[in-house]
């Protein structure tokens, strides 16, 4: 009462709403007005935003939360009503023929897109302290995540406009959401590195607000511990993507602009690029509304299932089930064990990647009357099994893949399953937790992170022909993986299947021990034998013919120890650093032919 003479008019409301909806506590250690004045003031400017930034306002929020929070603790089943089954989908084998018949179809449609990266998550599984888009994919050359999104765009559009031969839009766009974590390090990120080669004008930063964290089932607001004049708040989720692009209007300045198709990725899988040309030829191919890209899922795997549900009124849908929901979910409907493996060793429900590609228009049709705004959920933590108290605060959140949740029956909604060698292969786990994984699922690290992306161009390079060594077995940070050939190419080099296939001929070989690096547009491989490290490195323009036999003592991986704190936090979370021993370079910097 006392205080009551600090506030604002507007701050006196704010505060009667809070009393109203049993959030004392937030009060109760307040001293007299005139100790702290500027603190108590600052709580009301947070509490302003909090209040603006979610539909409804904190009220509404507060309300959801005890509904959610109260379906959590009585365990009910969000699917009630439905059962849900396997669905059927477009199942691609790489280098198959309709695998390069959709890859073509996506060349030609990508100039009509535009990308839309989530990368507000604080990453916490993964506990890096740094933003996840700035980590090496892999540490033969040092790529960034961000810089290699960037660079397969640019190499999409390039290839893209030329087929179109100067018709329709010629740049794609890049929007990035960030969040208070994100945005001032992903803004320098690009900055320090001329953004990566895009004009930044292609580029948009969005930044999503958070959420106030929960405290208990009452969804009383959670105090932070050093500051008692500070609402704890989080992510609210990548689900705001939708009202984002909705509410700052570059859904709609996209559409004007001719775009047909938006594709949304998150901020650290390394392969997903080989699987976008192929993916966005099924999604023009099949006019998807629609479309969710799909590896093979192991039974209990951290990703959602693709799963058919079906409800006792007839209605259908195709729809991610969360990780931590298709196990209760498959219980609670006859399979009495829940989510297994089949006799394929495999879940029978593909697993959500979370690479989302949808047709504007359409897309654009459905938020005029949703705002975007998405279902949310909540996933407490509860320190036992009275679930009366969480182990940490919780808030709501909110999923990009649940956009297709309210959409009628005649939406297409589709979704496409490739190898996951091919197309998945995140950095999500810490190496303790990754060393936890079951024997034969996934280990989603740094490690087995980087080791995707060799095996995937070595599994790539011996379909169109090379013959790569097999991998040998090596144990870092505790978890065992393959170590194939460290083979990378920069996007521009290949996109394709049949991009790739043009620039290799003759007897190529290429050792276990090797490492290749190929940084130019054209450099075409004839007769190579490869036995130790060679970096080509050539300027657009320059038509380069490697051949011949390469032998040196080469770039070998050395272990690392992820306590090790001597070594920088990026080398340690793999468990290994590379040692550059001995190369052959070569380097072409002016255009022209050349043979060797
Ligand atoms: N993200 C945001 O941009 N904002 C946020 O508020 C939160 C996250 P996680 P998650 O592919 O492996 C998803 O935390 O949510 C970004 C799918 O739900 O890495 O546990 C964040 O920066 C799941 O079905 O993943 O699981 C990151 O880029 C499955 O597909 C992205 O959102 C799983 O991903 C994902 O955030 C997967």
């Amino acid at each position: 009462q006392k205080n009551l003479s600090l506030l604002s008019p507007e701050q006196v409301e704010l505060a009667k709403m809070l009393l109203e909806m049993n959030q004392g506590h937030l009060f109760q250690h307040w001293p007299e007005a005139g100790v702290e004045d500027d603190a108590k003031r600052a709580f009301f400017d947070q509490i302003a935003r909090l209040n603006a930034s979610y539909p409804g306002g904190l009220a509404s929020y507060i309300k959801t939360a005890r509904e959610l929070l109260a379906d959590s603790k009585a365990g009910k089943n969000p699917y009630e009503g439905f059962t849900p089954s396997v669905p059927s989908g477009e199942v691609l084998t790489f280098g198959e023929d309709n695998f390069v018949q959709f890859e073509d179809a996506g060349i030609r449609e990508a100039r009509k897109a535009a990308f839309v990266l989530v990368a507000g998550g604080l990453g916490e599984r993964l506990g890096y302290n740094g933003i996840k888009v700035a980590l090496p994919l892999e540490s033969t050359t040092g790529t960034c995540f961000l810089q290699h999104y960037i660079e397969s765009i640019l190499a999409l559009q390039e290839s893209s406009c030329k087929l179109a031969q100067g018709e329709g839009p010629t740049e794609i766009p890049l929007a990035i959401m960030t969040s208070d974590d994100t945005y001032l390090r992903t803004k320098d990120l690009l900055e320090k590195n001329a953004y990566f080669g895009m004009k930044p004008s292609q580029i948009k930063l969005l930044k999503q607000e958070k959420v106030a964290c929960l405290d208990d089932n009452d969804a009383r607001l959670a105090v932070d511990p050093h500051n008692k004049y500070t609402i704890q708040t989080k992510p609210h989720g990548h689900g705001d993507v939708h009202s984002l692009l909705y509410s700052t209007g570059l859904l709609k300045e996209w559409h004007e602009a001719g775009r047909r198709w938006v594709l949304f990725f998150q901020d650290t899988n390394g392969l997903l690029f080989k699987a976008i040309p192929a993916s966005l030829g099924v999604s023009a191919i099949k006019e998807y509304h629609v479309n969710s890209l799909a590896v093979p899922r192991k039974a209990k795997e951290a990703i959602g299932g693709i799963t058919k549900l079906t409800h006792q009124d007839g209605r259908t849908m195709v729809i991610n089930v969360e990780y931590n929901q298709l196990d209760p979910l498959l219980r609670a409907t006859g399979h009495a064990d829940g989510d297994v493996n089949c006799e394929t060793g495999f879940s029978p429900f593909p697993g959500n990647i979370n690479q989302l590609i949808f047709e504007i228009g359409p897309y654009l049709e459905e938020l005029s009357k949703t705002g975007g705004s998405i279902k949310e959920f909540v996933n407490p933590k509860y320190k036992d099994s009275t679930k009366t108290a969480f182990k940490s605060s919780t808030r709501l959140e909110c999923m990009m893949q649940d956009y297709p949740k309210t959409l009628p029956p005649s939406a297409r909604v589709g979704f496409t399953v490739m190898d996951a060698w091919l197309a998945y292969a995140p950095v999500k786990n810490n190496p303790e937790d990754a060393a936890k994984v079951p024997k034969g699922n996934p280990y989603h690290s740094a490690t087995s992170g980087e080791m995707a992306i060799y095996r995937a161009n070595s599994l790539i390079l011996r379909k169109v022909g090379v013959k790569v060594d097999e991998p040998v077995q090596q144990v870092f940070n505790g978890q065992e993986v393959d170590v194939w050939p460290r083979i990378v190419w920069k996007p521009k080099w290949g996109l394709t299947y049949s991009d790739i296939k043009s620039k290799v001929g003759g007897n190529c070989s290429i050792t276990g021990k090797s490492t290749i690096v190929l940084k130019g547009k054209s450099i075409n491989l004839e007769n190579l034998a490869l036995d130790g490290a060679l970096v080509v490195d050539a300027v657009d323009g320059a038509e380069v013919k490697v051949g011949g036999s390469v032998h040196n003592a080469g770039w070998i991986i050395e272990n690392v120890d992820f306590k090790d704190a001597s070594v920088p936090e990026e080398v340690r979370i793999r468990g290994f650093k590379i040692n550059k021993i001995e190369q052959v370079e070569k380097t072409y910097k002016e255009p022209g032919n050349y043979s060797n």
